[in-house]
Order: C-alpha cells, then structure tokens, then sequence
C-alpha cells in the first residue's frame, strides 16, 4: 500500500466520481486565482469591496443554488455542493457564507416554498448572480429561538403589512429581494421583500471581530406594504425556515473542514521552514503531536461531512446528521486553527498568514446556524428523547 497523502491522508479524494473531482478543481483554481490573493485586504478592511462583481463572479463559476434543480442552477449531487463549500471555506468563512445564503438559505426558500411566478422572478438572476438575496430570520432579542420573534406580517385587504427588526442578516444591505420570516395569524410565515419596497431600510453592522470579508446588516421593517403574492404560499410554521437552515448548516459541515485545512496546511508548511534551536520547528515532539491532532482532526471532518453528503444524496439524511456534522466539524476545526496560530509564533497573529484570520472567522461559525450549545441540545434530545432546551 501505498504510504498516506499529507493533504488527504485518508485517501478521500480516491472516493469522489471524475465530475466532483473536477467541480473541485474548477471551484478551487477559481478560488486561488480570484479570491485568496485578495482576501486578506478585504478582512483588514471589514468588508466586501465588489459584492456584485462577486456575486456575479460565482454566477459564472456555477456555485449559486448550484445543488437545486431548474431555473439556471447547476443540479449538482450534495457532494459536489459540500465540495465548493469546502473550497471556498477554505479561503475565508465569509465567502462561503456568501455563497451559503444565496444558494442554500435565499433561493432555497424561494425554490421550496415559493410561487412559480416568485422563482420565475428571482431564481435565474440570482444563479447568475444577478441578483442578490438576504435571510432574515434573526432578531435582536431572538435568536436560538427564533419561535420568539416579534416580527409581524398582518393582512391589510389583499395586502401583508410587515413590521419588525432582524439583526446580524448576511449580505443585508446589498440585496435585491430579503427572504423575511414574520409572525402572522396563521403562524410563521415568509415574504419576499423587495429591498426598495418604502418602510425597507438595512443598515450595516461594523466593528466585527470575526467574518470581516462579508457583510452583515440590520433589517428594519417599518409598515412595509406587500401585496399578496409577496407571501412564499409554501411556508407554513416555523418548520419552515428551519428546513432552510438544514440547507446551509450541510454547507457549513464542509466549510468548517475546509477552514481546518487550509490551517493545517498553512502549519505543516511554516512547520518545515521555520528554524530553531538549530533545526525546523517540525523537527521537535511537540510540534509533530500539534500536526498529529490535527490531521486526525482535519481527516475525521472530512469524513463526516462524506458520509453526511453521501447520505443526503440517498435521501436519508436526517437533520440530526447535519447537527452531528456542524457540532462536530465546526470544534474541529476551532481546535486546528488555534493550534496553527500558536505554532505559527508571533506571525500567526498577523495577516500575513490565513491562521488566525480563520480562528476569528470560526467564533461566528460555531454561533450561526445554531451555536454550540442548540446543536449539542438537538444531538442530546436525539439519542434521549428528552428536549431540554427549555
Ligand atoms: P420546535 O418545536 O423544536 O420546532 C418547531 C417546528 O420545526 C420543526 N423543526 C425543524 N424542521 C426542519 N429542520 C429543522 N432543523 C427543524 N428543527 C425543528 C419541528 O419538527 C417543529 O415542527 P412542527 O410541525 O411539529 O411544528 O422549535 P423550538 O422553538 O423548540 O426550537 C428548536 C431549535 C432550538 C432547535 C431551533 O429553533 C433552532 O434551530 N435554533 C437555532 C436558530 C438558528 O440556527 N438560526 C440561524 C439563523 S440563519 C443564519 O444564521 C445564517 S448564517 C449565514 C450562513 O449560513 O453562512
Ligand atoms: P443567543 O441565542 O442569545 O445565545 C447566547 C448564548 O446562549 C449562546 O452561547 C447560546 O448557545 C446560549 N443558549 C441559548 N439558548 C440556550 C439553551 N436553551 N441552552 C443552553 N444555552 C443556550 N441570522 C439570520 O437570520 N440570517 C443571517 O444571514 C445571519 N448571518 C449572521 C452572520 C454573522 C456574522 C453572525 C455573527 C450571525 C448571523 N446570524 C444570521 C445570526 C445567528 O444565527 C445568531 O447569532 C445565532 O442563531 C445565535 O443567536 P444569538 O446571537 O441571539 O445568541
């Protein structure tokens, strides 16, 4: 046999068809020649410079609703989707949150819940990136349970009013059309709101410390007139945008992977030039345990996210799985990445290096989607049948 790839020491590449191995080429080429050699500027500077060149940009390459059938998407297998995930990840959490809301939260909605009028309207823009959508489903006081939310859709005639706030909403204030979850009568319920529609404003959020290469807004919703067919006739509870959540969430189980191998890369390359004490730092025991942990780290998330894909293409994954997957692959990758910060010294505090970069970007990771603690609560219920989140 033969001795084990540093990069893919489990051999998982071996296990991917022609086409996923090349939408994996052809998504991380795009990413080492558009986004890597900018994308430490963009982080220093807490933003996205050209989001609609961007958006535009993953258009072409194919990427937007790239796993959802019809109306310009890609129609790719689960696995080819977590693989662009993986790539872009891989880069910066922020370009794959980019791509995640999109295609997994944004058009995921329209495509599932919406009117065909509504997908004719926005699906092909936005798989070309033409268009840019927002998820608002948080609030200020409402975020784990999102159950709590305070904004309310009411029927005025054959019109919705809508009034409320959302907060920390990804690409809020570049989007054309906001995917908006209200509180109506009949239960929660979603809108797509044209961000021009009067009583819309987003404004956007500054001071992060973590996912600066992307931008994040506030809603405010003040007596927003809709007419009726504003209204995703589809949706029907708060199962609803959950079920949009499980889409982005599977994104995330490979992103994170993606964020610890870039780490470990980054660690195993600074570990074989950089010299003390007379030789290489990789050359020393406790270096080698670092690199240890984290090829077994790096290598078992990406197992997980496999598996997880391969199950979602047999139709038999349960959102469980996917809470297994984001609980497990996001502290992961948390651990890779601080272990490639200190072993890259003082210049794993730079942005001269992806090491801490990613260790800020994974705080947001490891709080979006359901943090920590909500999916550790869902595994727990799984395997006790006993809810304890409240
Ligand atoms: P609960 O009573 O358990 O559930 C209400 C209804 O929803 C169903 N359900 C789900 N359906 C599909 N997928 C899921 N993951 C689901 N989880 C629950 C459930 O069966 C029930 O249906 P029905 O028909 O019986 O009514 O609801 P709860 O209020 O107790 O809350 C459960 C909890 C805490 C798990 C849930 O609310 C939760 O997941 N909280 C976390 C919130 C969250 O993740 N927010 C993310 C916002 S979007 C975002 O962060 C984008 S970041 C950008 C990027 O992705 O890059
Ligand atoms: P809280 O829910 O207030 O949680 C605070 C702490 O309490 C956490 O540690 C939490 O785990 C813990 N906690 C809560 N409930 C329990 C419990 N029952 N048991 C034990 N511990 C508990 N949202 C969107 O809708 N759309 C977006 O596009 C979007 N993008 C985002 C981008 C960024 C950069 C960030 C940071 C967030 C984004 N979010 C978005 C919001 C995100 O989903 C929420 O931040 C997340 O769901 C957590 O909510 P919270 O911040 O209000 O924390």
């Amino acid at each position: 046999p033969q001795a084990p790839d540093p990069q893919d020491f489990l051999a998982l590449d071996a296990t991917l068809s022609a086409e996923e191995a090349d939408i994996r080429d052809t998504v991380r080429a795009f990413a080492n020649r558009e986004l890597l050699p900018h994308v430490a500027d963009w982080y220093e500077a807490g933003t996205l410079p050209d989001p609609r060149g961007l958006a535009r940009a993953f258009g072409e390459l194919g990427v937007l609703g790239m796993h959802l059938e019809g109306y310009g998407c890609a129609g790719a297998g689960a696995v080819a989707y977590g693989l662009a995930c993986r790539e872009l990840e891989a880069v910066d959490s922020g370009l794959r949150s980019f791509v995640s809301v999109q295609g997994s939260l944004a058009m995921y909605a329209l495509h599932r819940f919406g009117s065909s009028e509504q997908k004719r309207e926005w699906l092909p823009r936005m798989a070309a990136g033409e268009a840019i959508g927002c998820f608002g489903l948080t609030e200020p006081d409402s975020g784990s349970d999102p159950g709590s939310m305070r904004t309310r859709a009411r029927r005025d005639g054959a019109d919705w009013v809508l009034d409320g706030t959302k907060m920390w909403i990804t690409n809020g204030s570049v989007a054309d059309v906001a995917i908006v979850w209200a509180a109506t009568d009949e239960g929660v319920r979603g809108f797509a709101v044209p961000t021009d529609a009067p009583g819309f404003t987003a404004n956007t959020l500054h001071r992060k410390l973590s996912l600066r290469a992307s931008i994040t807004s506030e809603l405010v919703l003040e007596g927003v007139r809709l007419p009726g067919d504003a209204l995703l006739p589809g949706s029907a509870g708060l199962g609803s945008p959950l079920s949009c959540l499980n889409e982005a969430r599977y994104g995330i189980v490979w992103g994170a992977a993606g964020a610890a191998r870039a780490c470990y890369a980054a660690a195993l390359d600074y570990a074989g030039t950089r010299e003390q004490f007379g030789g290489p730092i990789a050359g020393f025991q406790l270096t080698q345990r670092k690199l240890a942990d984290m090829v077994l780290d790096v290598n078992q998330a990406g197992l997980t996210a496999m598996r997880i894909g391969r199950l979602k293409e047999e139709g038999a994954c349960h959102r469980n799985h996917i809470s297994l997957g984001k609980f497990g692959n996001v502290a992961a990758a948390q651990r890779v990445a601080r272990a490639a910060r200190s072993l890259h010294g003082a210049n794993g505090i730079t942005l001269e290096y992806p090491v801490m970069r990613h260790m800020a970007n994974l705080e947001t990771v490891a709080t979006y989607e359901g943090t920590e603690e909500i999916h550790a609560l869902s595994i727990g219920q799984a395997v006790t049948g006993v809810s304890a989140f409240r």
